[in-house]
């Protein structure tokens, strides 16, 4: 058996024959009710939810490494519901309610701080949208504000709103409510919690074949062997499309790097959060102090999961004119994800092509502040093989009906 860290602890504390261990050698004879593959924040809250919610006995989650170790720890961990259209407003919003109780839900402390988002904007194009996202959040139930230079000033004062910068501020709107959670947290609170209700986490287990028989679904094949169950997802960001392949159809996502990096720590200087989609930077201070700053996705398609220097430098320009103290701030360490985007910028939740197949995919720079509302709905769905209400707007179908959602303004992030 691995020992993980928090077996480790919970030895040495004398506590090892309470608690079960958590993580199981897969047996490969065991047929499961549901297989998800991909252990980060999204398979790991939907095993949680099936289990919890669903009455699903028998769940197995596999990983191809270790779980968190892809997009879900690897993200600039904002979370927030201010998006356009109705449909995302209300997947967010939903996922959003669930992030204010989640730390009790998992007793697991995931950190969760509503310290409000900032949606900066820079030109009077911006000013417009921004004001037209507040009615329609506003609509939503959604909290959304509209900050002018002054009150800005006052909100973020280390911000510089001056009307000589390079990207001069016209104002900001402002979700009080969103904020930043801690996301190997989140995974390891999910993890947790699934594996207490009896799930089995696979981890270093890849899959490398979806078999079907008569049009449905009959497992998985993996490195360690076929495992079999009537119904398995893919929730493996940024590799959907890989996976889709092997079940025989394609899927309208492309994978990019996306990438971020982390400041020395300092004092508490920040404590919200800033968001500039026009000059592609995102940044928070975390709880260590140390600045976690994010950018654009790199333009080319690729699997690495590091992302190119020019992004790096364009997005420290940026930082810099916005934050002008900030100059002499010395770079840690930067690393990349991979996130598949749909040409609408929205997620794919639902059935596939394949009976017994189902999707949740598609989530692109921002999944993250999704993780618990999406594991939810995506419980249900597969449990019931009929898509929960949020997600029917998010299905395969809007690409053949056209009914996109197209949150490329709203998704806050440049695609
Ligand atoms: P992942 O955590 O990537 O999990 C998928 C898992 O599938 C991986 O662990 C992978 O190893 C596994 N896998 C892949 N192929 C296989 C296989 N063949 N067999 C078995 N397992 C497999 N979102 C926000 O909301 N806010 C943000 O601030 C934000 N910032 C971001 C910054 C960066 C730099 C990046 C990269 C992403 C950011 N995102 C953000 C997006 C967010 O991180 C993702 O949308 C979200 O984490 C996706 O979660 P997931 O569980 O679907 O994917
Ligand atoms: O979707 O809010 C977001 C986000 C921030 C950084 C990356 N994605």
């Amino acid at each position: 058996m691995r020992h993980s860290f928090f077996s480790l602890i919970r030895n040495a504390l004398g506590h090892h024959r309470e608690w079960p261990p958590l993580w199981r050698d897969p047996d490969p004879k065991a047929a499961y009710d549901v297989i998800i593959i991909g252990g980060g924040g999204h398979g790991l809250a939907t095993a949680y939810y099936l289990a919890k919610e669903q009455g699903l006995g028998r769940i197995a989650v596999v990983e191809k490494g270790w779980i968190g170790g892809g997009n879900s720890a690897r993200n600039t961990t904002i979370v927030r519901s201010n998006y356009l259209w109705d449909a995302s407003a209300h997947l967010y919003e939903h996922s959003l309610r669930i992030w204010e109780g989640l730390s009790r839900e998992l007793n697991f402390n995931v950190m969760f701080s509503q310290r409000g988002v900032l949606n900066l904007a820079h030109s009077l194009h911006d000013v417009r949208d921004a004001h037209r996202r507040i009615r329609a959040n506003d609509l939503n139930g959604i909290d959304a504000e509209w900050l002018d230079p002054t009150k800005l000033a006052s909100y973020c004062p280390l911000l510089d709103i001056s009307p000589e910068a390079r990207y001069p501020i016209l104002g900001a709107t402002l979700q009080r409510r969103g904020g930043t959670a801690r996301h190997d947290a989140v995974v390891w609170g999910f993890a947790r919690a699934a594996d207490r209700l009896g799930v089995d986490i696979l981890q270093h287990c890849e899959v490398t074949g979806i078999p079907r028989e008569g049009g449905k679904v009959t497992g998985v094949e993996t490195t360690r062997g076929v495992i079999k169950a009537p119904k398995v997802a893919i929730v493996a960001a940024g590799h959907a499309g890989t996976l889709a392949a092997m079940a025989g159809f394609r899927l309208p996502l492309v994978s990019h790097p996306l990438q971020a990096l982390v400041s020395e720590p300092m004092k508490p200087l920040l404590d919200c959060v800033v968001m500039s989609n026009a000059v592609h930077v995102y940044v928070s201070q975390s709880d260590k102090g140390e600045l976690v700053i994010g950018a654009g996705i790199d333009p080319y398609a690729g699997y690495a999961q590091k992302g190119s220097f020019s992004i790096i430098t364009e997005q420290m320009g940026a930082l810099v004119s916005l934050f002008p103290r900030f100059s002499r701030l010395r770079m840690m360490r930067s690393w990349g994800g991979i996130v598949d985007t749909a040409p609408d910028a929205s997620p794919i939740i639902g059935k596939s092509p394949v009976e017994g197949l189902y999707l949740n995919c598609g989530w692109g720079t921002g999944g993250f502040k999704a993780t618990p509302g999406s594991g939810q709905v995506f419980a249900q769905t597969i449990a019931r093989d009929a898509p929960h209400p949020l997600v029917v707007p998010f299905t395969l179908d809007r690409f053949t009906t056209g009914a996109l959602v197209d949150e490329h303004g709203a998704a806050g992030v440049a695609h």
